[in-house]
């Protein structure tokens, strides 16, 4: 194990703040960035932490995302509220749109946020988290670019399109899911990649569609959706509501208009939010109390709720600090040094 030393969590959000702002990115999307990022690291979310500011920098050179595109709210009035990222990161434009989110979820029992032309680099769980401490139960979903075969096939179609959950509890933090309907997510394949290790069988195929533990093989050919079928369905599900009843990108799309897999995916994205009281009324019920005796049975049998892992290393974070490794300080200073002249295309 390599050694770590400890940053808080503040003084890494202004670093990676100023890494994106020295890279020519407005101040505002900076700053929502370097929000998602660490909060990715400070929950040991180690495939969306600081691993992915490479990634947003090399985008960024190659010129395929809006550094200084300023989310415009197109809201008609009804539930569904459309934001417009114009070709920037998708961040700033779920902060921008959150509140008016919210309210038509209270308001009409439920509303949905339509995020266009977006670049969607981070996990999605921060965004269902956010809803779900307000009260109400959230979905969150996006395609990504084609780097995942369908169940049963052998060539990279579906992306690793990622879905969040959040319900909330009373007192405590929300539930919360969030997954790549990959196996694992792309940023855990080239994790391993880096890190010289061979990948887990089942993960991905080869680009001759044969089994492969090698991260770079896998890489070149397709990952597997998780749980066969289903996770295949649930992907092509995502496909279908998050890009093509969108307007948006669907994966293959994405990754024909980005130029293949070796740069984050532009698309759109889909956030929904209910207000449990809404959809419960006249039940007699109420809806966070009956969700908190079914949360509670599955802790009572031992089981761990998803996100659990998460908020104790958030929670750890809080208290000490986030550790990070030498090689993750000199690549934060290089980038703060250095910026876009950092990373290789
Ligand atoms: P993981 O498999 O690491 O985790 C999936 C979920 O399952 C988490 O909520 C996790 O909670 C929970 N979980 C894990 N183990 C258990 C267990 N034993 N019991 C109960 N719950 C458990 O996630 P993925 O690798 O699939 O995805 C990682 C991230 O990648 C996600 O945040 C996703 O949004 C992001 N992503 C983003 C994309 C994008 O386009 N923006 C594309 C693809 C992925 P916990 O965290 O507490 O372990
Ligand atoms: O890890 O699969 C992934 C991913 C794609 C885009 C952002 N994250």
């Amino acid at each position: 194990m390599s050694e770590t030393r400890l940053i808080t969590i503040r003084d890494l959000e202004a670093k990676v703040t100023r890494i994106f702002e020295i890279s020519g990115i407005r101040a505002e999307t900076a700053a929502a960035m370097a929000r998602v990022i660490v909060a990715g690291e400070r929950d040991n979310c180690k495939s969306h932490g600081i691993y992915r500011i490479e990634g947003c920098l090399r985008v960024l050179r190659a010129g395929k995302v809006v550094p200084d595109a300023v989310p415009t709210l197109n809201d008609t009035g009804g539930p569904i509220l459309q934001v417009h990222a114009g070709g920037g990161f998708a961040c700033p434009a779920f902060e921008d749109g959150k509140d008016l989110l919210i309210d038509k979820a209270r308001r009409f029992g439920m509303g949905a946020m339509v995020i266009r032309d977006c670049l969607h680099f981070s996990a999605l769980w921060y965004e269902v988290e956010e809803l779900a401490s307000q009260g109400l139960a959230a979905l969150s979903m996006c395609p990504s670019y084609s780097s995942v075969a369908p169940a049963g096939g052998t060539t990279a179609l579906l992306g690793t399109n990622p879905m969040a959950f959040g319900y909330p509890r009373p007192g405590d933090h929300p539930y919360v899911f969030d997954f790549a309907t990959s196996v694992v997510a792309r940023g855990e394949i080239e994790l391993h990649r880096r890190a010289g290790k061979p990948i887990p069988e089942g993960w991905a195929i080869d680009s001759e569609g044969q089994p492969t533990t090698d991260p770079e093989a896998a890489l070149a050919g397709a990952m597997l959706p998780f749980g066969a079928h289903k996770g295949s369905a649930i992907s092509t599900m995502i496909e279908l509501l998050a890009g093509a009843m969108l307007g948006e990108f669907m994966s293959a799309e994405a990754r024909d208009f980005i130029g293949g897999t070796t740069f984050l995916p532009r698309h759109g994205a889909l956030i929904l939010a209910f207000d449990p009281d809404k959809f419960s009324a006249g039940s007699g019920r109420d809806p966070v109390a009956e969700g908190e005796t079914l949360l509670r049975s599955i802790e009572g049998q031992g089981a761990r709720l998803p996100s659990q892992r998460r908020f104790a290393a958030r929670s750890l974070s809080e208290q000490q600090g986030i550790a990070l490794t030498a090689a993750e300080f000199e690549m934060l200073d290089r980038f703060e040094a250095q910026g876009l002249a950092a990373v290789d295309l």
